[in-house]
C-alpha cells in the first residue's frame, strides 16, 4: 500500500504535469505570443498546489478553457489623417472570461500593441478583476495606432472610427471598456460620444474614466496611483515599515505614475525620479509634481522638459537606467518588461525593501524570482494595481444607481478594497503553503472565485 507521503508526491507530480501539459498546448496554439506565454506561465506555476488539494477543478478541464479567450474581434481601422492621407491602423478586443460579470478591461493605443500583448492583458485582467471583489470579467483591447504627435482631431477621427467597429461587441452589460497606455480622458469622450451617436440612447455604463460631467466617477484618474501606494502600505506596515522618510523610484509619468507619485509623496515619501519611454529624471530635491502634472497632462511634453524649469534635477537618456537610483521602494508604472533579472540585482544590491508594481507585468519572471528569493517585499501587478479597475467598477455601479460619490466616498472603498486584495493575497499564500509570497497568493485568490464560477455555470 503507498504511504501518505508517496500519494502526495503522486498528486503533486500529476498537478505538475496538468500545468506543464496546458502550457505546453497554449505555446503550441498560440506561436511568438512571447509576452501571454508569460503572463500564462506565472500563473500556471502558481496554481500547483490548488490543483493537488482540489483535482476537481483538473477533471472539469478549467485550466484549458480558461486559457482560451472566449472571443477575439480584431479589425481595419481606417482613418484620414491631417494632411488628407488615408491611414489604416488594426483595432483588437479580446473577451477573455465572463464567469463572475461584463468584460471588463482598458483600451492601449501604443505602436507596440498586437495580439500577443492584447491577450497577456486580457489574461492578467481576468484575475486582477476577481480579486477586486467586483462582479467583473476579463477583457482587453485596443490599436498599434501611435497617439504621439497627433492633433487633437486626428485622435477623434481615429477613436471615432475605432468605436465604428467596437461598438458592435461593448455594451453595458456585455464588454465595458476604459483606458490603458495611450488612451486617457480625451479619448474615452471621443469615443463615448461616438458609441452615443451611433447607439442613439444613453448608456452611460459602457464605458468608465468618463469626465466627471458625463457619468465618470471621482477618483477614478487616481485610482490605479494611489491604490498600489495602499497596497504597498499594507505591506509595509505588516513589516513594521512605512513610507515616512523612504526614497521612491517611480517609473514612467503617465495616469499610474503620476498618481502614485502623489499619493506616495503625501504619505511623507521623497520621490526622487520618473521617466517617461525616451529618458528618466533625477531630482535631489523630490520630483515636482505640479511640473510633472502641467508637462505630461496638459502640454504632452517630454519629461525632459523638467530640467529646464529645475535645474537641481538630471536628466539621462534610455529609460532601464533609473533602476540603478539608491531607493526604498520601487514602483514602476510604465508597461510590461521594463525590469529585467540585471536590474532586479540592482535594485536588490542598492537596497530595495519593497516593489509595488503599478503596470502590468512590468518585472520579468526572472525578475520575480530575484525580488522573491531575496526576501523584497513584492506586491505584484494583478493585486497591487487593481485599483483602478476596481473604481471602474465603482463607476459602473453609480452608473446603474444613477447617483455620484464624494471623492472621499469613492476613496475610501478603494482604500478598503486595497486592504481586502492584500489581506486575501497573504491567506491564500498561507493555506497553500507559499507564506509571504503575494505572487502565489494572488493568483490562486484570483483564481478560485473564477474557477467556481465557471464550476457552477457548467461547460460552456
Ligand atoms: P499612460 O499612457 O498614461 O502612461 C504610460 C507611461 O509609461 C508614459 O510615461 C510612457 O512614456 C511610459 N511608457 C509607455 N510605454 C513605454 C515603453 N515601452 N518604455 C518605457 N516607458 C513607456 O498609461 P498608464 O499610466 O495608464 O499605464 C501605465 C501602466 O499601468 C501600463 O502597464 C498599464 O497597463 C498599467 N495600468 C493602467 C491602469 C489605468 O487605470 N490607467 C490600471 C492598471 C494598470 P511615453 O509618454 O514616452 O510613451
Ligand atoms: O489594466 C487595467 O486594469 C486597466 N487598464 C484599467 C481597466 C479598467 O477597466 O478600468
Amino acid at each position: 500500500m503507498a504511504t501518505v507521503q508517496e500519494v502526495k508526491q503522486d498528486a503533486l507530480q500529476t498537478a505538475k504535469k496538468y500545468v506543464n501539459d496546458v502550457y505546453e498546448t497554449v505555446k503550441k496554439c498560440n506561436p511568438h505570443e512571447n509576452e501571454f506565454h508569460q503572463a500564462v506561465k506565472e500563473i500556471l506555476d502558481s496554481l500547483v498546489p490548488v490543483f493537488v488539494k482540489h483535482p476537481k477543478y483538473m477533471n472539469n478541464a478549467i485550466l484549458e478553457r480558461i486559457v482560451e479567450p472566449e472571443r477575439i474581434i480584431s479589425f481595419r481601422v481606417p482613418w484620414v489623417d491631417d494632411q488628407g492621407k488615408v491611414q489604416v491602423n488594426r483595432g483588437f478586443r479580446v473577451q477573455f472570461n465572463s464567469a463572475i460579470g461584463p468584460y471588463k478591461g482598458g483600451l492601449r493605443f501604443h505602436p507596440s500593441v498586437n495580439a500577443s500583448i492584447i491577450k497577456f492583458l486580457g489574461f492578467e485582467q481576468i484575475f486582477k478583476n476577481s480579486l477586486t471583489g467586483q462582479p467583473i470579467g476579463g477583457g482587453k483591447g485596443g490599436s498599434d495606432f501611435d497617439p504621439k504627435g497627433k492633433s487633437d482631431m486626428e485622435i477623434m477621427r481615429f477613436t471615432q472610427s475605432f468605436m465604428t467597429e467596437l461598438c458592435k461587441y461593448i455594451g453595458p452589460d456585455t464588454d465595458v471598456p476604459a483606458g490603458d497606455i495611450g488612451v486617457g480622458g480625451r479619448e474615452i469622450g471621443f469615443l463615448f460620444g461616438q458609441y452615443k451617436k451611433i447607439r442613439g440612447g444613453y448608456e452611460a455604463g459602457v464605458l468608465t474614466g468618463k469626465g466627471l460631467g458625463y457619468g465618470g466617477s471621482l477618483a477614478r484618474t487616481e485610482a490605479t496611483g494611489y491604490g498600489a501606494v495602499y497596497f504597498v502600505q499594507e505591506m509595509l506596515k505588516d513589516q513594521g515599515l512605512s513610507f515616512t522618510g523612504s526614497t521612491v523610484v517611480v517609473s514612467g509619468s503617465g495616469n499610474v505614475s503620476i498618481y502614485a507619485i502623489e499619493k506616495a509623496t503625501e504619505l511623507g515619501a521623497k520621490v526622487v525620479a520618473c521617466s517617461d519611454s525616451n529618458g528618466y529624471i533625477y531630482d535631489p530635491n523630490g520630483i515636482n509634481l505640479d511640473t510633472v502634472k502641467r508637462l505630461k497632462e496638459v502640454e504632452r511634453k517630454r519629461i525632459h522638459e523638467y530640467v529646464q524649469e529645475h535645474p537641481q534635477a538630471q536628466y539621462f537618456e534610455g529609460c532601464t537606467g533609473i533602476w540603478s537610483i539608491p531607493c526604498d521602494i520601487a514602483l514602476p508604472c510604465a508597461t510590461q518588461n521594463e525590469i529585467n533579472e540585471a536590474s532586479a540585482k540592482l535594485l536588490v544590491a542598492n537596497g530595495v525593501k519593497a516593489i509595488g508594481e503599478g503596470a502590468n507585468m512590468p518585472s520579468t519572471l526572472e525578475a520575480i524570482d530575484v525580488f522573491l528569493n531575496n526576501k523584497v517585499l513584492f506586491g505584484p501587478a494583478k493585486a497591487a494595481n487593481a485599483g483602478g479597475v476596481a473604481v471602474s467598477a465603482l463607476e459602473m455601479a453609480q452608473n446603474s444607481m444613477r447617483l455620484a460619490w464624494t471623492f472621499e466616498e469613492v476613496d475610501a472603498k478603494l482604500h478598503q478594497i486595497m486592504v481586502n486584495i492584500y489581506r486575501n493575497s497573504v491567506k491564500a499564500a498561507d493555506e497553500y503553503g507559499h507564506p509571504g509570497n503575494l505572487v502565489v497568493g494572488a493568483n490562486i485568490a484570483g483564481f478560485l472565485k473564477v474557477a467556481d464560477a465557471m464550476m457552477a455555470q457548467g461547460i460552456i
